[in-house]
């Protein structure tokens, strides 16, 4: 067998700590506190993640891998031979698998993901089971530019699934998608899992699913505040908090103080009073047509849609120009 660092090309390039930091610290200074939902991603945070993703209440990645192995003979077929695989949060690098088993003769694989530890080990198991495939593993925040390998002889397409795109507003989701339709003019396409719209009782039991896992998950980013910025939360003194905001179409979640209270992160004190909120991730749900007219608007031709009989989630295949 090959040792493991010649299985993969690795590139690190994850931000510095003090990103971490002077996020917090400035997201702490505005009047609604919050914090970019990307920091909820370390290593317990990504396990929390994975953990999620088996919750019988939260449908999304299970509906996506339904839809994945249903039309995948499809998409390889729209996407066709020798193509350069990007997958943005790749996490575990389970769902490309569907997808590179079904690809006529995929050429590379390159997975970005921010969380160093699972990246590296899912592109390693991944090597190893693909031997064939190029696999390159790129630890970045890839809301901002980071470098690409040249692609191939195929086409070059984004793998984006998880309706992580959800996570940005709107106007971000744009303009993030009008970055990529840059990156893949000349022939290239995305692959984008989009959840949809649905009534909020759904949404609901997703993001407050009565093991209290997405509660951990959220909470998490209190502990990892603790021991890297030198905070002193104390977490029996916050709950998560999840709901649907119709007229923004979004779940919002926060973690809310169950009193009023004095935290510290880095020396620094912040007063919380009781009830109040500090926002941590935002999920956006779109409606078939109203995700293609966004794609259209971010330089992107809209191509085919898959969805499933219940209409819970969506996988697009976009076209750059
Ligand atoms: C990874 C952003 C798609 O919004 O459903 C799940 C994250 N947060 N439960 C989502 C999440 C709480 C997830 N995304």
């Amino acid at each position: 067998m090959k040792p493991t660092q010649d299985l993969i090309e690795f590139h690190d390039l994850a931000p510095p700590q003090e990103r971490f930091l002077d996020a917090v610290l400035e997201g702490f200074g505005r009047p609604q506190k919050q914090i970019p939902c990307k920091f909820l991603y370390d290593q317990r945070g990504s396990e929390l993640f994975e953990e999620i993703c088996e919750l019988p209440e939260y449908y999304p990645t299970r509906t996506e891998m339904a839809l994945l192995e249903r039309y995948r003979a499809d998409m390889a077929a729209a996407i066709g031979p020798y193509c350069q695989l990007i997958e943005f949060g790749s996490g575990a690098s389970r769902k490309v698998r569907l997808l590179l088993d079904a690809l006529d003769r995929p050429g590379a694989y390159v997975a970005v993901d921010i969380s160093k530890v699972l990246l590296r080990q899912s592109a390693v198991a991944l090597a190893r089971d693909y031997p064939e495939l190029d696999v390159v593993a790129i630890c970045a925040d890839y809301t901002r530019e980071f470098p690409l390998p040249p692609p191939g002889a195929g086409m070059r397409v984004a793998f984006f699934p998880g309706s992580t795109i959800g996570n940005f507003t709107p106007a971000e989701a744009e303009h993030f998608l009008a970055n990529c339709a840059r990156t893949l003019r000349g022939g290239g396409a995305m692959l984008i899992g989009v959840d949809l719209k649905k009534n909020p009782s759904v949404l609901h039991a997703a993001y407050n699913d009565s093991l209290g896992v997405t509660a951990d998950f959220n909470l998490n980013l209190l502990t990892r505040i603790n021991r890297e910025l030198g905070g002193d939360f104390d977490l029996d003194r916050f709950r998560h908090l999840a709901f649907y905001n119709d007229a923004r179409g979004r779940i919002e979640i926060y973690i809310e103080s169950l009193r009023e209270q004095t935290v510290a992160v880095a020396g620094r004190k912040f007063h919380l009073g009781k009830g109040e909120r500090i926002h941590t991730e935002d999920s956006c749900k779109y409606s078939v047509d109203e995700f293609r007219s966004l794609a259209q608007r971010s330089g992107f031709i809209p191509s085919a849609v898959w969805v499933d009989g219940q209409g819970l989630f969506s996988l697009h295949l976009l076209r750059a120009r």
